[in-house]
């Protein structure tokens, strides 16, 4: 497809290169044949430009869904895109910035992997006239730094798992927490968000709370470090993304106890392992995250690469799911 549409570009140029080097006004008349004023340049298009992503990694079911959206949104609007997938590493994802700015990008997408550490390598891309579009996670860096922020409201999926759970539990449990990639956008703004709503639930109590890093094995293997510590004390668990969920279902049956009975769980993503769990009775309540970010991404690097004003934060819309209508719900998802 894509070489069949390379050659036929190429054939039509040959075409046009003829026909403007044949015609007797090619030299003279050139300017006033095009359409745009003298000066106005004519504004770029998907086929025209080329974008580069700084994935942070493939650590979870979300971010697999992720990707997949840039990558086929790129093939389905013909973009030419230069992809990276930085495996949960900051240094990886700083050498693949500073890699895109030396290929001269038009623009360069980044999930930044942690929110600190950034501002050097921004610079250097502002510096380069590349500019920066955030998409899924945040950096903390001033904002001339960036154009966009393109993302959920991570603070506000928080503040939705902890009323949820409290719903569950009547008000009142042990929970453990199983906290995200540490100095990550999501984990810092899930922490802030859950602990504001619990401080109305005083007989919820957070009696541990350790990362898990965003992935099933490292969930299973700090759920396991909190049954060993803590056994049947627990009633809850707030985790931060439903693949460590998935993780500590694991654990929790492992331990000989019923994860979403004896133990209430409720996470974010609404990832297909997820709805899975709920209608296995194992998890009691996602919260949904959107992970489906290519479309509304090169929507705004377009933008602004003509220019064009965007919002500095574009947030994605979402929802919360219950085992209730998991099952009815399931087919209708696409991550
Ligand atoms: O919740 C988690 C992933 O940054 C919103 O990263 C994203 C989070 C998502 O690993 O599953």
């Amino acid at each position: 497809m894509k070489i069949s549409r390379t050659l036929m570009m190429s054939a039509v140029s040959v075409l046009i290169l003829a026909v403007v080097s044949c015609s007797p006004s090619a030299s003279q008349g050139l300017t006033q044949q095009t359409p745009n004023a003298p000066g106005v340049q004519a504004p770029r298009t998907y086929q025209d430009v080329i974008i580069g992503f700084a994935q942070l990694g493939a650590e979870s079911e979300w971010r697999s869904a992720n990707t997949k959206s840039i990558k086929e949104t790129a093939e389905a609007l013909g973009i030419e895109l230069r992809f990276y997938d930085a495996q949960q590493k900051q240094d990886n994802q700083i050498k693949a910035v500073r890699s895109l700015i030396v290929q001269k990008v038009d623009v360069i997408g980044i999930s930044p992997n942690v929110e600190s550490g950034w501002e050097q390598v921004f610079q250097e891309a502002k510096d380069a006239g590349i500019p920066i579009i955030l998409v899924d996670r945040r950096a903390t860096v001033p904002d001339d730094l960036y154009r966009a922020y393109l993302g959920s409201d991570f603070v506000e999926e928080g503040r939705n798992a902890a009323r949820v759970l409290a719903n569950l539990v009547n008000g009142k449990a042990n929970l453990v927490e199983l906290v995200g990639t540490v100095d990550s956008a999501p984990a810092n703004d899930r922490y802030k968000g859950f602990r504001e709503v619990l401080k109305n639930y005083p007989e919820m109590k957070i009696i541990d709370s350790q990362s898990g890093d965003f992935t099933r094995a490292k969930g299973k293997e700090v759920m396991e470090g909190f049954l060993k510590q803590y056994g049947k004390e627990i009633t809850a668990v707030f985790s931060h993304n439903d693949d460590m969920s998935l993780g500590a279902i694991e654990a929790i049956s492992e331990y000989g106890l019923k994860p979403g009975v004896d133990i209430k769980i409720v996470s974010v993503d609404a990832s297909h392992g997820a709805f899975e769990a709920m209608i296995a009775g194992t998890l009691n309540a996602t919260v949904e995250c959107n992970p489906l970010l290519g479309p509304q991404f090169f929507d705004l690097a377009l933008k602004v690469i003509n220019g064009e004003n965007v919002p500095k934060w574009v947030p994605s819309n979402e929802g919360i799911f219950f085992p209730d209508n998991a099952r009815e719900e399931l087919p209708n998802r696409k991550y």
